[in-house]
């Protein structure tokens, strides 16, 4: 297992559109173990492959208290959306530090294979419909600040470049800290 490095917004990379999964192997197994790892090291939620720039539909949840109820979803595909919707506060491990309300469909169905390409469908609602709609959005290439006025988007691109600047200049004085990390919460 291996911790990977998360995107940080503003990057290119953060836009490419995941493609489907047609091998259920090792490789995947092994993506699915260092997601897992890295988004539990990071105190996620959520991760999808895109944010460790693995640009395949590959996306894991952990809603849970415990950290113990990990969930993978392989090809997700949204087959139902609610036409009510709900206001949630969301975060994202590839914009840190960054919160706002985002309006979503408040639940929804999602099919998906499971790491061995097994197919399940699932009814999603609060924070669950949160958390897949944000995973599903960054394997189409999209960021939840993309959601927010063109206003907050400036200035969350200001606020992580600026941070990210910081966080250069730090590595410069000693290469060997490790990165702030704070929880997003949901
Ligand atoms: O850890 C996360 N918390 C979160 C909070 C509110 C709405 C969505 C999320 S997902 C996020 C992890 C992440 O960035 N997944 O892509
Ligand atoms: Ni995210």
């Amino acid at each position: 297992m291996a911790i990977l490095t998360i995107l940080e917004y503003p990057d290119r990379r953060l836009h490419k559109v995941a493609r489907p999964v047609t091998a259920f192997d090792d490789r995947l197994h092994k993506l699915v173990a260092d997601m897992t790892e890295t988004m539990y090291a990071a105190n996620g939620v959520g991760l999808a492959a895109t944010q460790v720039d693995v640009h395949e539909r590959v996306v894991i949840l952990d809603l849970s208290e415990t950290r113990g109820d990990l969930r993978v979803f392989v090809n997700p595909a949204l087959t139902w959306i609610s036409p009510e919707t709900a206001e949630g506060e969301e975060g994202c491990l590839s914009v840190p530090g960054i919160f706002d309300k985002v309006t979503r469909p408040a639940k929804v169905r999602v099919h998906a294979q499971d790491a061995h390409g097994n197919a399940f469908e699932l009814a999603c609602e609060d924070r669950l419909a949160v958390a897949i709609q944000h995973e599903i959005d960054h394997l189409d290439g999209k960021v939840f600040v993309e959601k927010l006025s063109l206003l907050k988007q400036a200035r969350a691109r200001a606020k992580l470049r600026k941070r990210h600047t910081e966080e250069q200049r730090e590595r410069q004085r000693d290469p060997h800290r490790v990165a702030r990390r704070e929880p997003t919460g949901l």
